[in-house]
């Protein structure tokens, strides 16, 4: 009887805790917070992750039984959905001009027909964020089953500029698949991963092998959960590109401004690990912009079109055996094809025949040597931009103007580099 009589009033409390959450949701309560996403090199804010906390009595004020108890209810797409348009049209009009916004997202509602197409794209730009200021976290409450469904969901997501971040990698069961499968822009890691990182070598080979991985993809890496400053200065030690965590800055409403003693967190954590901080504070990586990336086989009349198409479009560059080894500039490839037989000649002829070698750098050369290399070219490639690499991949492109005013307006008393 007293069982029969527990499990009843279990059940009474069932109904209560999915009427609560109805509720809550036609009513919108919910607080949207977001914390910020640090540079590991330079202490700058890259984007804030939404995060919603729902505003409900204990225990459902806690996301995770919120949402176990909107499954229960057939609701937890329609929770994804109303958190997610709270989120954007609450951050959306705070956030400073370069960051990005880090969306959760979990697969089966990537996979709804009307979380699908324009909507969301008009919808971020209804609040003045152009889709590739957006980043969705793929989260992995259930495993992916279907990855070539997924792959062709992102892939209208990705051609509209959204990117795409797998949330807590190395903890699902397929976190790593996806990883692997879905070719993300951010890999997340996970928590565990944090914990305790600089006593623990298991904890940093695994965090090594997949910021390889990731540079190698033209992926970024952000560690998650930094509480402490070893944990800082062991993922800096380990080239992870981005940071995030209570000692970075802690979820709040709204967008909060960069904070200058996070950047002196980061400043002197990477002093310590003999970084050089000047270096990484004089970075190059803020006149990097990304080219389009094309294949070596790519016919000289595909290329053309290309420059054709996009008028402002000045370089591309080319990726012979997964590496970018050379560019071809707009003026260049103009000049070839206006020649006299031009057409015939190079329509056929692939994309790696027709560029020059990349002049190519790394991300932590100091910008004075980097121009000197640039100005060490002859004179009819003095003007190519350089191409940057970080980790072994490419980071992007440096136009030598850019580079000269840079230096132009820089500190002429600062040393000119710790390091080449
Ligand atoms: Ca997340």
């Amino acid at each position: 009887m007293a069982f029969q009589s527990s499990s009843l009033s279990l059940l009474a409390g069932d109904a209560h805790r999915r009427n609560v959450v109805a509720e809550a949701l036609r009513d919108g309560a919910v607080r949207t917070v977001s914390q910020p996403i640090i540079s590991l090199s330079t202490g700058e804010i890259a984007g804030f992750e939404a995060l919603s906390r729902p505003q409900c009595p204990a225990p459902l004020d806690a996301p995770a039984v919120f949402l176990s108890v909107a499954r229960d209810a057939g609701l937890e797409l329609h929770a994804d959905r109303t958190w997610r348009r709270l989120a954007i049209e609450r951050l959306a009009p705070q956030l400073p001009p370069e960051a990005l916004l880090f969306l959760n997202v979990s697969p089966s509602s990537l996979l709804n027909a009307e979380f699908r197409g324009p909507p969301t794209a008009d919808l971020v730009r209804r609040y003045g964020l152009a889709p590739e200021r957006v980043v969705f976290e793929l989260t992995e409450e259930e495993s992916i089953t279907d990855f070539a469904a997924v792959r062709r969901v992102l892939a209208g997501f990705r051609s509209e500029g959204f990117g795409l971040a797998i949330d807590d990698a190395g903890a699902g069961p397929s976190s790593l698949q996806s990883v692997v499968e879905l070719r993300p822009n951010y890999i997340k890691l996970d928590r565990w991963l944090t914990q305790g990182i600089e006593g623990d070598s298991a904890r940093r080979a695994m965090v090594k092998a997949l910021v390889e991985f990731a540079h190698r993809t033209r992926a970024r890496v952000i560690a998650e959960g930094i509480e402490t400053e070893a944990e800082l200065e062991a993922f800096i030690a380990l080239d992870v590109d981005y940071g995030q965590g209570f000692l970075l800055g802690r979820p709040a409403p709204g967008v909060a401004p960069a904070s200058p003693a996070t950047t002196e967190l980061i400043t002197s954590a990477a002093g310590r690990r003999g970084v050089p901080v000047r270096a990484r504070a004089a970075s190059i990586m803020g006149l990097t912009f990304i080219p389009p990336v094309i294949p070596a086989a790519m016919a000289g009349e595909e290329v053309l079109r290309l420059f054709e198409e996009d008028m402002l479009l000045e370089v591309v560059a080319v990726e012979d055996a997964g590496e970018v080894t050379a560019i071809i500039t707009r003026e260049r490839i103009l000049l070839r094809f206006a020649r006299q037989y031009g057409f015939a000649v190079y329509a056929r002829k692939s994309a790696i025949q027709l560029a020059q070698p990349a002049t190519i750098i790394d991300s932590h050369t100091p910008a004075r040597r980097a121009a000197e290399l640039a100005l060490q070219r002859a004179p009819s490639a003095r003007h190519d931009p350089l191409v940057v690499i970080h980790g072994g991949a490419l980071a992007g492109c440096i136009e030598v103007l850019d580079l000269m005013r840079h230096l132009l307006n820089a500190d002429p008393a600062a040393p000119a580099a710790h390091a080449a």
